[in-house]
């Protein structure tokens, strides 16, 4: 099955599933590691729906899932990475502002990723080699200086350690640059720079179903996406930081 197919079942999964983030009005919060890491049914349901939707149009697929007990493999066949609901305290607090992200790899090769925003009908994808799409409307990083840029930041409230550190850094960057957002879906931060609405974005410890599609978006777009220190970002179940914008921004920040 070719990748561009892959890319449509993703697309068509993940419409079933955000009219269903659409619909919520009852939305109950589990605590998992924390008060500010919970998870709600709608995550459990939306991440079963695309598991199914995929599994019986994908033969052969495997699941990498932030809400599942056990993952697959990374070097599967077909591996899907699944965030159900990346933004799920904007989802629980009615901040209409959080998405669907799904990425698709072979034999750890990263080949496809697709977020899907149904607050703003917006669809973001792109397939290894072949550009990086808005709607079917190919989108390109920002041409600008960091100056001249406006700036997505993660405060990764799961871990505390990194929190004082990571605000340290947003007030250096609000300097250098024309402000600063945290609006809390890493996925959907990461269109942003695809897209070329931001220039930048960085979050100092989040996990590879919050980035996977994304930093395969930021890619194609013509960006770069590397750990916050400039080396090369991982693809395995750690917790790195990341660093995504165009190639001046990513340089003028490793300067700051
Ligand atoms: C969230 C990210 C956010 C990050 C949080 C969390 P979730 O994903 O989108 O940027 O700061 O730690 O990882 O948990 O809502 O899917």
């Amino acid at each position: 099955m070719n990748t561009a197919l892959i890319l449509q079942h993703i697309a068509a999964a993940q419409r079933a599933a955000g009219a269903v983030m659409l619909s919520a009005t009852d939305a109950l919060a589990q605590e998992k590691s924390g008060h500010r890491d919970v998870v709600t049914q709608y995550d459990q349901r939306v991440q079963a729906m695309l598991m199914e939707h995929l599994a019986a149009v994908v033969p052969g697929s495997s699941f990498y899932c932030e809400e599942l007990a056990e993952n697959c493999p990374l070097d599967g066949e077909r591996v899907f990475i699944i965030d159900p609901i990346d933004g799920t305290m904007n989802f629980l607090k009615g901040l209409h502002h959080s998405c669907i992200s799904i990425a698709y790899c072979e034999r750890g090769e990263l080949l496809a990723g697709a977020v899907y925003n149904p607050y703003a009908d917006e669809l973001f994808t792109a397939e290894k080699g072949k550009g990086a799409f808005l709607n079917g409307k190919p989108i390109h990083v920002a041409e600008t200086t960091l100056a001249d840029s406006l700036v997505h930041f993660g405060t990764s409230p799961y871990y505390d350690s990194v929190t004082d550190d990571t605000f340290a850094v947003a007030r250096k960057v609000y300097a250098a640059s024309l402000d600063v957002r945290r609006k809390g879906s890493a996925a959907l931060d990461l269109c942003d720079v695809a897209a070329g609405r931001v220039g930048l974005y960085f979050e100092m410890s989040l996990s590879l179903w919050d980035y996977a599609a994304g930093a395969l978006l930021v890619r194609e777009a013509g960006g770069v996406v590397t750990r916050m220190d400039g080396s090369a970002l991982p693809f395995d179940g750690g917790k790195p930081s990341i660093l995504a914008g165009n190639r001046d921004c990513v340089e003028a920040f490793l300067k700051l």
